[in-house]
């Protein structure tokens, strides 16, 4: 017999049931032994009479049980409304011990107040047994599904691209060098280049789900060395609007999914009300944040780093979209295209054809209508002193490109700012950063 998920249990009063989990709790009365076993999806109770001469065997295998090893039990299923546990317990025939744990966790996982973060994720698959931890990737699990639906839906397709890459994609100083045989490769930044070149592809609509690497040297609550980046792109659109457009009905689409499925949960497990946007996303440009950002709160700026939003300012923005448009989503563009990176689109004056978007404060995704005409984008590179490194992307426009654009999502920051977690080490399956690629 296969053994059933403990949620599933509920349909087989009366029946011989097998069910498999961690022994959750063990309590030994004078009587009678409770044992609490857990799987992924619920926990049952499962009653043992000591008295009874059939259950002399498994009294004593219960008495040497420890706490977290996994068992198989095969019994019969009593629906019973004294038992406070969903109402349910099992009376066993059969307990087969398929793992024993030591008797010492390394830490309580059940309470985790006062446990230092560093042995949390040092031992991240105990963390990860805590209900509230465990929780956080059925969350992320549907939110991407969602978006993955949505495009789907819109007729996009998956592809891959290589995360081993034989220059650096963005900017050659985030990038991680590793040794390939007898000379250097790199790994990705970002699938960018790939993604454009699906667009010279004929691909049409595309996106990736997948690792992205940055070998950037900063220890804050929202950075990474790898993370998941989800990455979209698409041709034959007319200004980087259309791009912001498909990213915020996007999102409102997964948003709402996850609402009408998880949002009580959010709300109960992580105190965070999910409040589903309303289309269209609020857009500034960022020299009007800056000025409302003065106006409104006396946030003010050197001239001179008003070419991108100061932490700070991204901070206040989760204010400002508030109070200015009862949003907690806020696109802003104009950025200066010397800050940006090269394959984004200018127009006739100069201005840059991208945006940044930001979530309860935090910079979730950047995207672009990118240069797709040669010697544009040529002229851009050289600007940037890239044409030499770039040489093989810059190919990707001699033969025919459409007009494209896309963005890129960070996942980890997503589900960190829906959940209101703190830190992304806490949203990372295994983080990783400048001081830990371990586990
Ligand atoms: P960008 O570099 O802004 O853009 O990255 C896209 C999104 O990825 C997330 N992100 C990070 N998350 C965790 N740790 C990090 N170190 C980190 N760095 C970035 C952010 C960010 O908005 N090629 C472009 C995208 C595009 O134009 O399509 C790019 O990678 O949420």
């Amino acid at each position: 017999m296969k053994s059933i998920r403990l949620s599933e249990l509920n349909q087989h009063y009366g029946e011989e049931v097998v069910v498999s989990g961690f022994v959750d709790n063990i309590r030994n009365l004078q009587w009678v032994q409770f044992l609490v076993l857990r799987d992924d999806t619920s926990r049952v109770q499962v009653t043992i009479e000591k008295s009874d001469e059939k259950n002399q065997e498994i009294v004593e295998l219960v008495n040497s049980l420890t706490l977290e090893s996994t068992v198989k039990i095969t019994g019969i299923l009593h629906e019973n409304p004294k038992v406070k546990l969903n109402g349910m317990e099992i009376i066993p025939s059969v307990i087969e011990v398929t793992s024993t744990s030591e008797e010492e966790l390394p830490f309580s996982y059940k309470d985790l107040t006062g446990v230092n973060l560093d042995t949390r994720l040092d031992y991240r698959f105990i963390d990860l047994r805590n209900e509230k931890n465990n929780f956080i990737f059925k969350i992320q699990s549907a939110l991407v599904q969602y978006m993955r639906e949505y495009l789907y839906q819109h007729d996009f397709m998956e592809i891959h691209t290589p995360k081993l890459i034989g220059t650096a994609s963005e900017s050659g100083s985030d990038v991680f060098e590793v040794k390939y045989f007898d000379r250097l490769a790199y790994l990705a930044q970002s699938p960018q280049f790939y993604k454009q070149m699906a667009m010279a592809s004929g691909f049409n609509r595309i996106f990736e789900v997948g690792p992205v690497f940055r070998a950037e040297n900063s220890n804050t609550s929202r950075h990474a060395t790898e993370y998941t980046c989800f990455d979209v792109e698409f041709s034959y659109i007319d200004s980087y609007c259309d791009v912001m457009k498909l990213e915020a009905e996007m999102l409102t689409y997964a948003l709402k999914k996850v609402n009408q499925i998880y949002g009580d949960k959010i709300k109960d497990i992580y105190g965070e009300e999910l409040v589903v946007p309303t289309l269209p996303f609020p857009v500034m440009k960022l020299s009007d944040v800056y000025q409302e950002l003065e106006n409104r709160y006396g946030y003010k700026v050197a001239e001179s780093e008003k070419d991108d939003l100061t932490t700070e300012a991204e901070r206040l923005c989760y204010q400002l979209a508030k109070d200015k448009f009862h949003h907690e989503f806020l696109f802003v563009t104009h950025y200066p295209a010397s800050k940006r990176a090269f394959y984004h689109m200018r127009d006739d004056d100069g201005v840059l054809q991208g945006y940044d978007l930001l979530w309860r404060g935090v910079e979730i995704t950047t995207g672009a209508q990118r240069e797709h005409r040669y010697e544009e984008i040529i002229k851009n590179a050289k600007e940037k002193g890239l044409e030499k490194d770039v040489e093989f992307y810059l190919e990707f426009f001699k033969y025919g490109c459409p007009p494209h654009g896309g963005f890129g999502l960070g996942v980890d920051r997503l589900t960190m700012l829906l959940l209101g977690i703190s830190s992304i080490k806490e949203v990372q399956f295994l983080f990783r950063g400048p001081n830990r690629i371990e586990p």
